[in-house]
């Protein structure tokens, strides 16, 4: 009777303390004096050894109670503290955003994210609207609806990253190789005419001087009725004044084969050779030039537009194709592919743009 007393009255003076503790260290402090290796609860459990077992079956249950309790209690309000304390900090920690900055920004824009931001700029310009899609992507989209054969060597394990699983239809899953099926997916999904370009990331399993594993592509295709071989020349050329802006920029186009154009040609402009270096503009044909291939382009091919769910009778288009990783060298006269990607700040900073230059038409492509 005596014991339950005692039991009882410590149980309701710690918990009476426990709930007045008003920090985490005084809720610890309070645990070390009930159930530290002296605590008040663990005096109690050594009593029961000395019990016999009569008494052992009687005031065990109690005792053990009375530590459930307390320590139930000291988790309890543990954490209400611990929630309260972070709440205050948090409080206290609060920035305001509206608040000026008192540094100016840093860091530069990439120039092939520049380069990105000049492409989109032109385009715009041109009534095109730009197409994202998924990277990840599945074998019909990016090869066979482009009409690229199962025996195609750029479906080869050595060229492409495949994924070791197939898609839930069966379709092998991969990293999309060109930024096409962008446009597969536009034209399955939407209703021509089409006018869009397509920039992103696209991976091949390559890796030397002049190719990286990762690289940026943009790719541009029109679709609408009455589309000729004279509508893409006209959109090259125009494209290529802006964005080396110039306006003695000469095209030529050579004769070439990709699956999903027909008829297909590379696209050369004129350089001049000037201290060394490789300057855009002029034929390439007059004394001290040459010619530079810096696109790829054609007309889409029927069975690509019949794949993608149009009438090839009906509707016809252009589309094109270039690394804007290689635009970027030549236009700012980068001559390592790989620095592009080693993440150098000293490179970054000596070929970065400002974040506060954007490219317009109005205001100057090129910062
Ligand atoms: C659809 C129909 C046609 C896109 C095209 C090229 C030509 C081309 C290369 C240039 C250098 C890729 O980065 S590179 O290696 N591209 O030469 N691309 S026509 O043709 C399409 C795309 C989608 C639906």
């Amino acid at each position: 009777m005596d014991e339950m007393t005692n039991i009882e009255t410590l149980q309701a003076g710690l918990l009476a303390e426990i709930d007045a503790a008003d920090t985490p260290e005084a809720v610890e402090a309070l645990r070390v004096r009930a159930l530290g290796k002296s605590g008040e609860i663990t005096a109690l459990l050594k009593t029961l050894g000395a019990m016999t077992p009569e008494q052992r079956s009687a005031e065990g249950p109690k005792i053990h109670g009375c530590r459930e309790a307390v320590t139930a209690a000291l988790t309890a309000r543990k954490a209400q503290l611990e929630t309260a304390v972070l709440n205050q900090k948090l409080a206290a920690e609060a920035v305001d955003m509206s608040l000026p900055a008192d540094m100016p920004p840093s860091g530069s824009v990439h120039p092939v994210s520049q380069v990105m931001d000049e492409l989109a700029e032109i385009f715009a310009d041109m009534g095109f609207a730009v197409a994202t899609g998924p990277e990840i992507e599945d074998d019909w989209h990016n090869f066979t609806a482009l009409n690229i054969p199962e025996t195609h060597p750029a479906r080869a394990m050595h060229d492409t990253f495949y994924f070791p699983d197939a898609d839930a239809e069966g379709r092998a899953m991969l990293l999309r190789t060109h930024t096409s099926p962008v446009q597969i997916r536009t034209m399955v999904g939407g209703n021509p005419p089409i006018r869009i370009i397509a920039p992103g990331r696209v991976y091949r399993s390559d890796s030397d001087a002049t190719h990286t594993p990762m690289f940026h592509q943009i790719e541009g295709l029109v679709i609408d009725k009455g589309i000729t071989l004279g509508h893409l020349k006209w959109t090259l050329e125009t494209f290529l004044k802006a964005f080396f802006e110039r306006d003695d920029i000469v095209l030529r186009l050579r004769p070439s084969y990709f699956p999903f154009t027909e008829p297909s040609a590379e696209v050369d402009v004129g350089y001049k050779q000037e201290k060394g270096r490789r300057v855009i503009g002029g034929s390439g044909d007059d004394e001290g030039h040459g010619w530079m291939e810096v696109l790829g382009s054609g007309m889409v091919h029927p069975k690509v537009i019949e794949a993608a769910g149009l009438d090839p009778d009906e509707w016809q288009g252009f589309a094109f194709g270039t690394g804007v990783d290689r635009l970027a060298m030549l236009k700012y006269g980068m001559d390592d592919l790989r620095a592009f990607f080693d993440g150098d700040l000293r490179w970054l900073k000596h070929y970065g743009f400002s974040a506060l230059d954007i490219p317009t038409l109005s205001g100057g492509i090129s910062a």
